[in-house]
Order: C-alpha cells, then sequence, then structure tokens
C-alpha cells in the first residue's frame, strides 16, 4: 500500500513541476510534436527573421508574410478547398505572385524544411509568418503544425490592387474573413514592407522608386494606420497617383474609419494582428487537421535513442531537454531502464547518470519568452541478453526536495523492439576530400543470421531539382551482408549507403519469418563517427 502511494506521490510531483514550469509536455514518442517544436525553438530560420532586416528594396520578413498570405489566399470557405498549403509554388507565373520575394523566400523555406515529413513547405510557410511577426517586434503567434504541401497549383484568387471593394469582399469572404477582419488583414500586412516599382509600374509610377514602403517604420507596428488617419501616409494603396489601383484607401475607409480607429490603440493592434494572422495561417484544407499550438517549447524532451552493439554488450544514447532549469550545478540527471527479459536490472531499474549537459538556445522566439533550456546527455550500457524494454528519468536537485520523475506521463518510454536497429557506432557518415557527395552508411544489426532480410525506406527532404515545386525524395533500399561487420554475439550486420541528408527512415526486417519495424527514426540526431576520403 505505501508502495504504490509512493509510486503516485511521484506522479504528482512531475506533474506539479510541469505546472511550476508552467510548461507542457507530450506523449512520447510524437516525432510532429517533436519536429514542430524543434522548428519553432531550435531551427535557426528564425534568425534569418531577427531584427526585422532588409532585402530587395524590402525585408526578409516582409517577403515571409506575404508568401504566407499568398499561399493561403486560395481558400474557398464554401467547399473547403485550398488554403497554406505550398500550392504557390505553382503559382509563380501568375502577376499576382510577382516579385523576388516570392523566390527568395522559398529559397529560404527550402534550405530549413530538414523536419520533413512532419514539417513540409506549407507548415515552414506559416513559421515564416510566425518569425516574421516575431523578427519585427510584433505580437508572438502559437504554432500549429499538420500542414499538408499540395501537389499543383490552387484557383488564381489573389486580391489585387485594381480591383474594386465589393471583389475584395468577396475575396477575404471566400477565404473565410468579414469584411472587417479584411479591414485589419490589410492593415497587419500592409505594416511590413512595401510595393516594389518593378513589379508594379502601374501603381509606383516613379522609375526612382525602387520601393514605395507602406509607412515610415520598418517594424511591425501601427504606423501604417495612424499615418493613414493622420493624412500624413506614404501608401502608395492609398494615395497613389493612379486611383484605380488605391486599393488599401478603398478597404481601411470601408466602415468609415471605424476599425482604424480603434487600431490606432497599439494594444488592439497588436492583438488583433496576432489573431488574424493566427487564423490565416491555420487556414487549411478541409480534412487536414494540425497539432495543438505550440505557444511555449515542451519541457522534457527525449532524443531518439541509439543503440550500437559490441563485444556482447549494447549501448543506448539519448538526450533530455530540461526547459527553464533553475541554476543549479549541484543537480543530478539519472536514467534508469527496466529489462527486456531476465533480470539484470534491480526492481527499481538499472542506472547511468547523465555524462553531461548543453545549454539549448531557444531561438527568436525563446529569446523574446526569455526562456532558457538544458540538454542532458546520456549514454547507458546495457547487457544485450536483458536488454532493455523501457526507460525513464529521475532530476534531483540535491537539496532535500524530491526528485522529479520523467516517466512519459506514468507510461515510461518504451522501445518497440531490439531485434532490428540501426548501429549508431558501426554506421559511418562518409565524407570526399574532393567533390563527391558525402554519403551516410548505415549499418543494421539485425539478431538473426544472414538469411534475415532488412530495407528501409528513407525521407529526404531536398529534392534534385533547382526551382520549385521542391519535393522530397523518397527512396526504399534492401540492405545487404556487411563484410565489413562480421556477425558477433547473436547478431547480423547489413548495409546500406543514404544520402548526407535524409531526415527520417522506416525500418523493416524480417528474421525467420518474423516482422520487425521501427518508424520514423530520428537521422537527424545520429552521432555516426566520422570517415574521410581523400579521392
Ligand atoms: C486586397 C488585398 C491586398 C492587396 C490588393 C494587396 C496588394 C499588395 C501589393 C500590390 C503589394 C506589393 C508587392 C510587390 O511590390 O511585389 C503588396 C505587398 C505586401 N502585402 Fe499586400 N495586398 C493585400 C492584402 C494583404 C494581406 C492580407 C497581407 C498579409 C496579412 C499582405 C501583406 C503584404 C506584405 C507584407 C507586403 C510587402 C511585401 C514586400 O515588401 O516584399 N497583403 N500587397
Ligand atoms: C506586441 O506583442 C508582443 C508580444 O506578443 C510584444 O513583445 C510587443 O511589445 C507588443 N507590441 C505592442 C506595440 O504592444
Ligand atoms: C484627410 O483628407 C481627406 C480628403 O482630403 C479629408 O476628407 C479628411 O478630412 C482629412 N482628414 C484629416 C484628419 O485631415
Ligand atoms: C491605373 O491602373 C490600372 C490598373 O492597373 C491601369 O489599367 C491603368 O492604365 C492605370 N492608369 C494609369 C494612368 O497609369
Ligand atoms: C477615413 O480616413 C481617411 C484618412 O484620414 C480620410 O481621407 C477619409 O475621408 C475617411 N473616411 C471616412 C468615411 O471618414
Ligand atoms: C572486445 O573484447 C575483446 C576481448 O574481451 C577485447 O580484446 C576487445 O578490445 C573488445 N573490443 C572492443 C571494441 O571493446
Ligand atoms: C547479462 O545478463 C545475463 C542474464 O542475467 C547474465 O547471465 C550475463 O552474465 C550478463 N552479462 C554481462 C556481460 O553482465
Ligand atoms: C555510447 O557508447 C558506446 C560504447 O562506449 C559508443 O560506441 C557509442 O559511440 C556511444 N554513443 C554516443 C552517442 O556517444
Ligand atoms: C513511415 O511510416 C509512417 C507510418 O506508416 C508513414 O506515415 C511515413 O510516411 C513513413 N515514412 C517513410 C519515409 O516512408
Ligand atoms: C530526381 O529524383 C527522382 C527520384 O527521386 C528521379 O525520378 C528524377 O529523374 C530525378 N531528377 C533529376 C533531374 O535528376
Ligand atoms: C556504398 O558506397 C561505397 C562507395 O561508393 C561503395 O564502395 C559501397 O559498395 C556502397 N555500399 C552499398 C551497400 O551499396
Ligand atoms: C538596398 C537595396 O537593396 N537597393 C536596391 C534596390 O533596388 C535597386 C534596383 O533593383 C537596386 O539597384 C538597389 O541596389
Amino acid at each position: 500500500m505505501l508502495q504504490s502511494l509512493g509510486a503516485l506521490y511521484v506522479i504528482i510531483t512531475s506533474g506539479l513541476t510541469g505546472l511550476a514550469h508552467g510548461l507542457s509536455t507530450f506523449q512520447w514518442p510524437n516525432p510532429q510534436l517533436a519536429y514542430a517544436d524543434k522548428m519553432l525553438y531550435e531551427s535557426t530560420l528564425g534568425l534569418l527573421a531577427q531584427g526585422c532586416p532588409p532585402r530587395d528594396n524590402s525585408t526578409v520578413p516582409a517577403q515571409w508574410l506575404r508568401i504566407a498570405y499568398h499561399d493561403m489566399s486560395t481558400h474557398d470557405v464554401d467547399d473547403g478547398t485550398g488554403g497554406l498549403d505550398a500550392s504557390i509554388q505553382f503559382e509563380l507565373d501568375r502577376p499576382q505572385n510577382i516579385g523576388q520575394g516570392m523566390v527568395d523566400s522559398l529559397d529560404d523555406f527550402r534550405n530549413f524544411v530538414a523536419g520533413a515529413p512532419f514539417l513540409g513547405t506549407a507548415d515552414t510557410i506559416a513559421l515564416g509568418a510566425i518569425f516574421a511577426l516575431a523578427g519585427c517586434g510584433g505580437p508572438v503567434i502559437p504554432f500549429s503544425a499538420g500542414r499538408v504541401d499540395a501537389t499543383e497549383a490552387g484557383p488564381e484568387t489573389v486580391p489585387e490592387p485594381q480591383q474594386d471593394l465589393a471583389s475584395h469582399t468577396e475575396a477575404f469572404r471566400r477565404q473565410g474573413f468579414t469584411p472587417t477582419e479584411m479591414i485589419g488583414l490589410v492593415a497587419c500586412g500592409h505594416t511590413l514592407g512595401g510595393v516594389r516599382q518593378v513589379d508594379f509600374p502601374l501603381v509606383v509610377t516613379d522609375t526612382e522608386d525602387f520601393l514605395q514602403t507602406f509607412d515610415t517604420t520598418t517594424n511591425f507596428d501601427n504606423a501604417v494606420v495612424s499615418e493613414y488617419l493622420q493624412n500624413t501616409t506614404q501608401n502608395i494603396l492609398v494615395v497613389g497617383p493612379n486611383v484605380t489601383t488605391r486599393s488599401d484607401f478603398r478597404i481601411f475607409s470601408s466602415d468609415g474609419n471605424v476599425t482604424m480607429q480603434s487600431f490606432l490603440s497599439s494594444d488592439t493592434f497588436n492583438e488583433t494582428c496576432g489573431n488574424l494572422i493566427e487564423r490565416m495561417i491555420n487556414t487549411v484544407p478541409n480534412g487536414v487537421t494540425l497539432t495543438q499550438p505550440i505557444s511555449e517549447p515542451f519541457d522534457y524532451v527525449v532524443s531518439e535513442p541509439l543503440f550500437s552493439y559490441r563485444n556482447g554488450t549494447m549501448s543506448m544514447a539519448t538526450t533530455l531537454r530540461i526547459v527553464n532549469p533553475s541554476d543549479n550545478p549541484s543537480r543530478t540527471v539519472t536514467m534508469l531502464w527496466a529489462d527486456r527479459q531476465g533480470s539484470s536490472c534491480s526492481s527499481t531499474g538499472c542506472t547511468s547518470p547523465s555524462t553531461g549537459f548543453v545549454q539549448v538556445f531557444l531561438g527568436l522566439i525563446g529569446d523574446i519568452q526569455g526562456l532558457t533550456a538544458d540538454r542532458y546527455a546520456f549514454n547507458a550500457t546495457i547487457n544485450a541478453t536483458t536488454s532493455i524494454s523501457k526507460f525513464w528519468f529521475e532530476i534531483n536537485e540535491n537539496d532535500g526536495s524530491d526528485p522529479v520523475i520523467v516517466d512519459n506521463g506514468g507510461s515510461s518510454f518504451a522501445i518497440g523492439q531490439d531485434s532490428v536497429f540501426i548501429d549508431n557506432s558501426r554506421s559511418e557518415f562518409v565524407i570526399f576530400s574532393s567533390s563527391l557527395i558525402n554519403y551516410q552508411k548505415v549499418v543494421m544489426a539485425v539478431r538473426g543470421d544472414a538469411s534475415s532480410s532488412v530495407s528501409i525506406t528513407t525521407f529526404d527532404p531536398h529534392t534534385n531539382t533547382s526551382t520549385p515545386p521542391y519535393l522530397p525524395t523518397i527512396i526504399t533500399t534492401n540492405l545487404q551482408v556487411d563484410n565489413s561487420n562480421p556477425a558477433e554475439g547473436e547478431f547480423t550486420f547489413f548495409t546500406a549507403n543514404v544520402s548526407s541528408t535524409v531526415t527520417f527512415l522506416n525500418i523493416s526486417g524480417n528474421i525467420g519469418g518474423v516482422s520487425y519495424t521501427q518508424e520514423n527514426f530520428d537521422m537527424t540526431v545520429v552521432d555516426f563517427p566520422f570517415v574521410s576520403i581523400s579521392q
């Protein structure tokens, strides 16, 4: 009785600690949420928007916000089609999508779609809008992942400046926004960047004027509103010489300036823009389900367990990220695990101390939110016969307080199977000193003989084309027996070469008629030894 009360108490303790941090966790494994968190808080994409930096006479964030709106513009509330789906990649030849910013933005995103398949181009366009606002001092919008990349163009429905108010009102209705929300969205969008003469020569008629900015400030603020209401605006879509293309004037004044007046409050502008642009990036075709909104980094994120087998011993390396740890040099973090069969471990589990920790930079958004994190590393030595069925962690501040048990909400972190796994220390990252393309030699440990079979399906977000659309490369490969890693103990080693930019792979093995699988093995955290070849 006391025993089970003790266990219950420990679970409540970890729950309370989570509350004290005000941070949430998720049930592991969840590669989609793990990657959404990683791209929002640990990718360097956001840094490209930090400080609202200039590009192409405009700014990077202005370009990212415009492409997000144009991509979303294909949405039709009546039949539930279109939305933020990266169909923009197929729509760049349309006059409505003119501008170097479109191509440059897709180029930025292409290099960072590293989390795919859990984050494709559409999710990255959404992230771009979030970083755009944050980078220019605007509101911080929660991120939901799960958009599906379109494989073809959508309808030609981006509003254009020469269209009349009725057309614009109808266009926004179709996209899911009321006339009042239309005023908001346009004002929120047109606080960044401006109109380029080369793109819209009939709007910006002065050929000396490369870019006519919508307001006098670079940042995400309500200057576009106050300057409009004060009659001092330079917004060419309000006061341009060509009355036909004064679309912002028609939209802003469409309710007698009531909405624009309300935006004179910077808090109202900030809050309204945050809500509207969040809705804008979350506008997706029917049938697409987005994840829960992420508005803070998840606590206790565990990375892919990396196994290796040599000389009768298995090792398992992993990491645990702890958000906002107190500054306590006495803290110890321990990995514990249970046997798969037999009993090498005591009833309280085998233990392995952390081998150290590194500080994690939580990017543009974490910086704004004032959050920090540490990532603790582990490399446990495991008896290969009794093996491992599940693991968990204990965080002990060693200050008299109860240790926190991190056990995946009570179920621990389960190892699905230990019969077919990538051997992290036998695999290699092969680097050529010449211009030959680097690759990864994947070595698979198979608990069986050479009659076993094993295949992998690799996901590489990189495409072999140099122009949009950028589609991922998915390849299935059968592994061969690896002559350079002779069979040892119960294991036979198989191998295949894969691209150096593979992010995820699925494993499928067959040993004596029994199937073993592992889905979504995270290749971005492997630690394969480097092998240099000079040729
Ligand atoms: C009736 C609706 C709209 C019209 C007619 C319109 C029109 C335009 C035009 C003509 C440009 C110049 C683009 C270039 O020079 O390449 C522009 C820029 C821009 N638009 Fe809109 N827009 C509309 C709505 C929106 C909305 C809803 C947003 C986002 C919420 C948005 C965000 C932007 C941004 C950020 C830029 C600056 C891009 C840059 O400087 O690179 N627009 N818009
Ligand atoms: C807008 O909100 C963000 C946080 O969401 C804040 O950092 C910024 O200062 C706010 N700006 C204004 C003008 O209130
Ligand atoms: C701004 O200009 C318009 C048109 O010229 C005029 O009707 C309006 O009263 C002016 N508003 C202010 C605040 O000067
Ligand atoms: C004004 O813009 C419209 C629409 O782009 C165009 O058809 C018209 O020729 C322009 N007028 C002038 C004087 O440039
Ligand atoms: C709205 O404000 C603009 C800019 O001050 C002004 O030109 C316009 O006349 C106003 N419209 C209405 C209906 O008040
Ligand atoms: C494996 O064990 C043998 C004998 O116990 C030892 O000589 C060898 O160095 C070990 N190899 C590794 C990689 O630990
Ligand atoms: C592994 O565990 C088995 C079963 O408990 C035991 O017989 C064996 O000695 C252990 N191996 C090592 C290297 O400790
Ligand atoms: C873990 O330890 C094993 C055995 O010492 C080693 O081969 C492997 O490379 C280590 N893994 C990591 C990720 O450090
Ligand atoms: C791996 O398997 C999962 C589940 O079946 C699937 O959603 C995913 O697309 C697969 N990944 C690859 C690279 O085939
Ligand atoms: C790109 O890769 C696909 C297979 O992933 C192949 O079918 C296609 O021919 C390749 N294209 C080029 C230009 O190499
Ligand atoms: C991997 O690439 C190397 C170098 O090109 C080659 O020698 C080796 O046979 C390849 N392995 C497999 C399994 O294809
Ligand atoms: C600062 C900047 O990017 N200026 C460029 C604006 O566009 C003109 C014409 O394309 C360029 O010549 C400038 O260098």
